[in-house]
């Protein structure tokens, strides 16, 4: 049997971060703005008054300090609350569109860890949880500009974008469709949450992820991690759900209704999704006869620091260490299907050959990805 590695990753870390403070006093300012424009109607009772969000609120409820934004122009606005992206992000025949663009600088940095070029990739996927366009794909618009050749595709699973593109690229590795796969998770996360709804508009933030997978006896990567399992669920669930897509223009009164884009049931997702996400974890290790306690690190999905300490007391018996299951939501928020990706471009030092860790995905769907992974 053909072992699959990754031989490289890499990251994009957009140039404008944004802490809780300044989203926080955008968010009030436009509460405001709503409250006063709207006095009649809340005094009448037909309307509800908004309420100011708080940045000890976010923290606690989440752990997230802060995010990052490709565009942030438009996002700290209390009349906009959209960031302004430029109509140029859709990119021409020549030049990148702003997804494009993104895989292209993640994918330098996963390309040169694995001591790759473009010309030596056959398959490339964009995996995300929003594109900003069905077609051509993004990840065709890659390959021209790689110099890559064979096929490329775009996929989308939510949250688990990423390590079901990882268990998709590695059984086409392993059947032989293709010798070497460059994935890219460009997150424009800012542009498809409601920045007016107090209950989600800390959530998110923007980023771009890569990886290369390669077949491991032809790895050259002095940091290549076999995937040695490879596990994913999914169970419909409409707690964490949008309503946008190309149907939405069929009625104008929904185009610009916020309701439309990222809605969910947070406390619920909470309560469903961890059993499913624990019970998913321990049976991909029985398959493979190992315990939590035997992997050296857990990179997890990165959506709300309560989460996965939840997840990995139930793992191990015991709280984990941040050395163990490290977080960066703290910095990034959540970056949907990118975020166990950051963390293991991150957090991987220290491994010994043989060493094991797991990656792990969960969000809307519900969906669960997981690989377990060796330190070549
Ligand atoms: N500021 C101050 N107070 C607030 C705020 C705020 N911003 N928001 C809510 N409150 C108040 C509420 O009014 C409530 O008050 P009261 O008790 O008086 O009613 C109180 O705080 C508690 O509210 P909640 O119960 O809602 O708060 P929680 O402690 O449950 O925390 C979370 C809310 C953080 C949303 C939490 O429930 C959570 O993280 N749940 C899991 C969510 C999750 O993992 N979702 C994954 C989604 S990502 C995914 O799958 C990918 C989708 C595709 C991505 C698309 C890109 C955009």
């Amino acid at each position: 049997m053909t072992d699959v590695a990754i031989s490289g990753t890499g990251l994009l870390v957009p140039p404008n971060s944004v802490p809780n403070e300044e989203l926080v006093a955008a968010f009030n300012a436009h509460v405001d703005l709503y409250n006063d424009e709207n006095s009649d109607a809340i005094a009448a009772g037909t309307l509800v008054a908004k309420e100011h969000s708080s940045p000890a609120f976010i923290e606690k409820a989440s752990g997230i300090k802060s995010r990052y934004a490709m565009v942030k122009d438009g996002i700290t606005d209390p009349a906009h609350m959209r960031p302004r992206i430029p109509v140029s992000a859709n990119g021409t025949q020549e030049e990148p569109s702003l997804m494009a663009a993104m895989a292209l600088d993640a994918a330098k940095e996963a390309l040169e860890q694995a001591g790759r070029t473009g010309a030596d990739i056959d398959l490339i996927i964009c995996a995300a949880s929003a594109l900003q366009r069905p077609y051509p794909a993004i990840a065709i618009e890659v390959q021209k500009h790689l110099g890559a050749t064979g096929f490329a595709y775009d996929m989308q699973v939510a949250c688990s974008s990423a390590t079901f593109a990882m268990a998709a690229a590695a059984d086409m590795i392993k059947g032989g469709t293709a010798k070497r796969a460059l994935l890219v998770n460009p997150e424009i996360c800012t542009a498809h949450l409601n920045l007016k709804d107090r209950d989600s508009h800390f959530i998110f933030g923007d980023v771009c992820t890569a990886a290369i997978l390669e077949r491991a006896d032809e790895s050259d990567s002095k940091d290549g991690y076999r995937i040695i399992g490879q596990k994913l669920l999914t169970d419909y669930s409409s707690n964490i759900r949008t309503d946008y897509g190309f149907l939405t223009r069929m009625h104008e009164e929904m185009l610009f209704d916020d309701q439309m884009w990222f809605v969910q049931e947070g406390r619920k997702v909470f309560k469903e999704l961890l059993p499913i996400v624990y019970r998913h974890i321990e049976g991909h290790l029985d398959e493979h006869q190992l315990k939590a306690t035997d992997l050296k690190r857990m990179w997890l999905h990165q959506a709300n620091i309560n989460m996965n300490q939840f997840a990995t007391r139930k793992l191990l018996g015991r709280d984990a260490s941040n050395e163990e299951a490290p977080i960066i939501l703290d910095e990034f928020a959540n970056t949907a299907s990118a975020g166990s990706i950051i963390a293991f471009h991150r957090h991987r030092h220290g491994f010994e050959s043989g060493d094991k860790g797991l990656i792990c995905s969960f969000g809307a769907g519900y969906s669960v990805g997981s690989l377990i992974v060796e330190k070549l």
